[in-house]
């Protein structure tokens, strides 16, 4: 790997990957193109903007001209495609978006690997695409896919574009679908920096329904680690789980950031539940681990402790964002909540 296309680099997981690669492979040309939606934001990202080796294009995954220039002029030889539209809640609000981005969007790269002959795509999925689990087992990379929100039926549909671009005409895509990630640079409307954020700032604590849907968290690093792994080690046409076997129901994680904050559990809000809300997920990542030798090593204390302190220490970060378009989003979806 000589020059890697990151798309959606300046996101929450892209940014930390962006930063993963320019530390890890000081050698490698590390481009990123991002629309910069209200998602994206290149604060995320200031510590590398000057660095050489790192080139940033504010631009759509679905304008294939620009992509097949930015492939030819920086020699791209391996694609991660983080963009996407990635909220389920606004997907609910308006899936159109999620169509064009998350779908059309990986097709338009899926095209350029195509004709260009790029080495490697990888394309960033996730557990939601398999739907949800009863109280027992964990999702396999064989299992049926059974998307429950518009977003996740977006992110199944790439996957199936991927896997015929692979079948078809022999593109050498590896999918990757990760649970539940946290750290920093998680834009707040996600669970975990919401509740943190709202904590800090003496507001209710949204918990759906009976906040004992279960979620599988990992640590943003260990995400990207295994990312790295699929790109070196990875076989075109295969999908690889990635997860920590980190189970958590919502309630527990929302008392436990109460706790660690030192904030009243009387901040909690048993709020109206979330349509086509999946009660559990959990990983089986036993392939990637057998076949690519990865397994995750922060441990979830040490690490929810540190993205806890990163948005306490990072309040003029989180602080731009929640005064901006997210006051709209927020009444829009938990006014009437
Ligand atoms: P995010 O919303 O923080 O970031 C998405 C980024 O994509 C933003 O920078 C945005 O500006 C950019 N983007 C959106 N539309 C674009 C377009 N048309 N062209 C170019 N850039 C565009 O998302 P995230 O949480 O960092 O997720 C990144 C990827 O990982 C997504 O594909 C998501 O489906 C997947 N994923 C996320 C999780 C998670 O827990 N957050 C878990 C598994 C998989
Ligand atoms: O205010 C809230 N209250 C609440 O109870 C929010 C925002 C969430 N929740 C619940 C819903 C879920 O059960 O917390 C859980 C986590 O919610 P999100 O942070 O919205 O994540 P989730 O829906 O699980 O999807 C995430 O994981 C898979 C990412 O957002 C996706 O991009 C990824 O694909």
């Amino acid at each position: 790997m000589q020059s890697i296309l990151i798309t959606g680099g300046a996101g929450f997981i892209g940014s930390n990957f962006v930063r993963y690669m320019l530390q890890n492979y000081p050698d490698v040309r590390v481009v990123n193109l991002d629309k910069l939606t209200y998602a994206g934001n290149l604060e995320n990202l200031k510590d590398v903007e000057d660095n050489p080796n790192y080139h940033f294009v504010r631009g759509d995954i679905c304008n294939q001209e620009l992509v097949e220039y930015i492939v030819q002029k920086f020699e791209v030889d391996v694609i991660v495609n983080f963009a996407a539209e990635s909220h389920v809640d606004r997907s609910i609000l308006g899936p159109e978006i999620f169509i064009k981005t998350n779908i059309l969007g990986t097709q338009v790269l899926l095209e350029v690997t195509k004709k260009f002959g790029i080495e490697r795509f990888i394309q960033i999925s996730t557990d939601e695409v398999y739907g949800s689990l009863g109280p027992e087992g964990k999702f396999r990379e064989d299992m049926p896919l059974l998307p429950n929100s518009p977003y996740a039926a977006s992110k199944a549909s790439a996957d199936l574009l991927c896997r015929a671009y692979f079948k078809t005409f022999g593109v050498p895509v590896v999918i990757t679908r990760c649970s539940n990630n946290f750290g920093p640079y998680q834009f707040p409307e996600k669970l975990i920096p919401l509740m943190i954020i709202n904590a800090l700032n003496d507001k209710p604590l949204p918990v759906y329904g009976d906040g004992k849907n279960v979620r599988d968290w990992i640590y943003v690093i260990d995400h990207c680690r295994a990312i790295d792994f699929v790109i070196q080690k990875g076989k075109p046409g295969e999908i690889y789980n990635i997860g920590a076997s980190n189970e958590w129901q919502n309630i527990d994680i929302v008392k436990l950031i109460l706790k660690k904050l030192g904030k009243p559990e009387s901040l909690i809000k048993f709020v109206k539940d979330r349509p086509g809300h999946d009660r559990r997920y959990a990983m089986d990542w036993s392939k990637i681990k057998n076949e690519l030798g990865w397994e995750p090593i922060y441990s979830f204390e040490e690490a929810i402790t540190e993205t806890i302190n990163w948005y306490i220490q990072n309040e003029s970060w989180w602080k731009r964002i929640i005064s901006g378009e997210y006051q709209n989003y927020y009444q829009l979806w938990y006014g009437e909540r």
